[in-house]
């Protein structure tokens, strides 16, 4: 029997190749121990230092979202979307990427943010009712955070596509959600940049709901990694609850894109534990039988049990860290309750160089407005 590769064995092999595995890439079981699945395959665990930098960016992640989910009930911030249980996708997509590479975010991702070093008061300020993006998108190399859903894909591979054009390295990591993957604008993204090779990493978050909508729901697909294919794009699937699993797909991922073999898409499954934002009731739309048995693959107890298992944290150093996530927690609440209020009219400043007759009129409306609200209240 010949040995020779027929064009139909090249065919399936490349597109064997693309598709992601069967289940989920997992390295660490709940407990913290290396699971059996740990391999044979290409994704070795994270040296223990990288992991310890995780840990440590997922506690003070996880603190600083449950300080701005307490600043909404004060009315220092309009709207927090929480991702408390996301801390493994937040922090390893931030330690996937070099300092000159671009993340283009959602709305969900203060975390990713703050843990990419932008200071958590900028990082809130869109999100407290200012009508700008809060951070130097430049500086940080993060696009301001989308709101429309999956917009930002569409960027990333825009961006991404003239950076090769102009011969740099950049990679960009675009953040988007189950229901997001539903979008008009997330196909067209994946086909551009699976069309042109752009080096794009879309890592899709399956937090397993969209506002109320379940992913039963959302897609019939057997994993919304079977996205990649149908636009030539190499997929993968991970535990998103898993640190480890996550950061080395990821680092797979970026090192893919980074290499000018194209896009490269990342299902994480993993679970939203509160409701949508402070605006939203879960309790409506799940059991809490359901939040409980997520409570059990909590991204950051199973590190630490594995940080703990290899002798690489001890009770000190957990101390340290959960110290330093209360001083940050602690300058986020003194930052957000000492800043002056956004002046509302700057919100028809610099939108044209000459500003229209029509702006100045709603200008005009709202300083009245404002006026009589003033005076309601001091009658
Ligand atoms: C184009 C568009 N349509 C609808 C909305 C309203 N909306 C805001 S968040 C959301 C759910 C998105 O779910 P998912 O993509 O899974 O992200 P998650 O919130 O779970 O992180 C919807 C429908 C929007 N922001 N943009
Ligand atoms: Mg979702």
């Amino acid at each position: 029997m010949s040995t020779e590769l027929t064009d139909q064995d090249t065919a399936h092999n490349t597109v064997q190749a693309m598709l992601p595995r069967d289940t989920p890439v997992q390295l660490l079981a709940a407990d913290g121990r290396f699971t059996a699945d740990a391999g044979p395959h290409p994704y070795q665990p994270p040296s223990v230092e990288r992991l310890q930098e995780m840990y440590r960016r997922m506690v003070i992640g996880r603190r600083v979202d449950q300080q701005a989910t307490a600043l909404t009930k004060q009315g220092k911030l309009a709207v927090f979307p929480s991702a408390h249980g996301q801390e493994a996708c937040q922090v390893g997509a931030v330690l996937a990427l070099r300092q000159t590479d671009w993340m283009f975010p959602t709305y969900r991702e203060s975390m990713a943010l703050i843990a990419r070093g932008i200071p958590p008061v900028e990082v809130l300020s869109l999100l407290r009712g200012d009508w700008h993006c809060g951070y130097d998108p430049r500086a940080h190399r993060c696009a301001p955070h989308a709101t429309p859903l999956a917009t930002q894909s569409v960027h990333a591979a825009g961006f991404a596509y003239a950076e090769a054009q102009q011969g740099r390295d950049t990679v960009a990591l675009v953040h988007v959600g189950d229901g997001g993957t539903s979008e008009g604008d997330f196909h067209e993204a994946i086909n551009f940049a699976g069309v042109f090779a752009a080096p794009v990493v879309f890592l899709v978050q399956n937090n397993g709901y969209a506002i109320s909508v379940p992913l039963s729901q959302q897609s019939a697909a057997p994993s919304l990694a079977y996205k990649g294919i149908g636009y030539g794009v190499v997929s993968q699937q991970v535990d998103g609850n898993d640190p480890a699993a996550v950061l080395s797909v990821l680092d797979s991922a970026v090192a893919h894109a980074r290499s000018g073999q194209g896009p490269y898409l990342v299902e994480a499954h993993t679970y939203r534990m509160q409701s949508h934002t402070n605006a939203d009731d879960a309790t409506r739309y799940r059991d809490d039988s359901e939040v409980q048995a997520w409570v059990a693959r909590d991204p950051i107890t199973r590190l630490e049990a594995h940080l703990r298992g290899c002798g690489a944290l001890d009770d000190d150093a957990v101390t340290a860290v959960s110290d330093e996530a209360e001083s940050v927690a602690a300058d986020l609440r003194e930052a957000l309750s000492t800043r002056a209020e956004p002046r509302p009219t700057e919100l028809f400043e610099h939108v044209f160089a000459h500003r229209t007759p029509q702006l100045d009129e709603q200008r005009d409306q709202l300083l009245s407005e404002l006026a009589d609200a003033r005076e309601e209240t001091q009658s």
